[in-house]
């Protein structure tokens, strides 16, 4: 048995979300379109033939702008250590800039194997592709470079037969048939934040958090906290047609997971500066 632990390292917004779900075959983390989607540390357990790999999603790197991204950033920090590899994801559609290069000298400065997934090769043609491997080819000595696309899943079985072979010889970290290390309550949380973030734009997703208030048999309650009252009539709308449209989007996906029907309770909750509040954070798991 072989058995290891691999983070993902890369910008926001360059799909190492997207790929830990396509290499674990289901839905670990959440996904959107704004960067700054992940928070937290977050497991996927991908098994196959004589293995366990468990992939560790982490927050994109950035620059700390207040306690909630220091958090993050820290999360990053601790992610990367004592790992057995790292996978340095880059976004095949745009040309490698100085954050790519930051993560890069990050991800070559410990001393676990680096591999490198250029994703979202699905927005590229084949000589496209060729140029920027060669681009991303000077970021660092990498063990070995994939072109991938998570949405699509192409190169992601290869992908993962690489990683697998990182991994030395150990126990199992997680019961067989464990997907993921997320409590169920926080995964909950994070359903129905997926969907406010799809729904809302520009300032409002980095100010949005979900508070889990009740996990019962038939009823789900959650407050979606904003920082001001302007954010909060946005997240509500018209009517409140915004945050009924969460519920709407997010109720399936807590039924599919919790596999049984329940009542899902939204409210939207003005929460000043709940960014730089401390003991928020750390109820947050941040
Ligand atoms: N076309 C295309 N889009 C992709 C692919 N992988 C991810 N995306 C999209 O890229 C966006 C960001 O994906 P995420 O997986 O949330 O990115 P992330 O790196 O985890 O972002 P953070 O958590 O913010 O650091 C989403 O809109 C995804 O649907 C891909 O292979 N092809
Ligand atoms: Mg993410």
């Amino acid at each position: 048995m072989r058995s290891g632990f691999v983070a993902l390292a890369g910008r926001p917004n360059v799909g190492k979300s997207t790929l830990v779900n396509a290499l674990c075959a289901g839905k670990i983390a959440i996904v959107s379109d704004k960067p700054q989607t992940t928070r937290h540390r977050v497991s996927g357990i991908a098994e196959g033939e004589g293995y366990q790999l468990v992939l560790v999603d982490l927050p994109g790197f950035q620059r700390p702008l207040d306690p909630l991204t220091e958090r993050m950033q820290r999360t990053v920090d601790r992610g990367l250590a004592d790992v057995d590899g790292v996978l340095l994801v880059l976004a095949a559609d745009e040309r490698p800039g100085p954050g790519d290069r930051f993560v890069a000298r990050r991800a070559f400065a410990g001393s676990a194997p680096v591999v490198i997934a250029l994703n979202k090769t699905d927005r590229l043609g084949p000589a496209e592709i060729a140029e920027q491997i060669e681009r991303v080819a000077g970021l660092g000595d990498f063990r070995a470079l994939h072109p991938v696309s998570a949405r699509t899943g192409d190169g992601v079985a290869a992908l993962r037969d690489e990683l697998a072979a990182l991994l030395p010889e150990g126990p199992r970290y997680f019961p067989e048939g464990a997907t993921t290390d997320q409590p169920l309550g926080f995964r909950v949380a994070e359903l129905v934040r997926e969907r406010a973030l799809e729904l809302t734009r520009e300032e409002v997703p980095h100010a949005i958090t979900v508070e889990l208030e009740e996990l019962g048999e038939r009823r789900v309650r959650a407050s979606v906290l904003v920082e001001t009252e302007a954010q909060k009539r946005i997240v509500v709308g018209h009517g409140g047609r915004t945050i009924r449209e969460i519920g709407i989007r997010a109720r399936p996906e807590i039924e599919c997971l919790l596999d049984r029907p329940v009542f899902l309770e939204l409210r939207v909750k003005v929460r000043p500066r709940w960014r730089r509040d401390r003991a928020l954070l750390e109820r947050l798991g941040l």
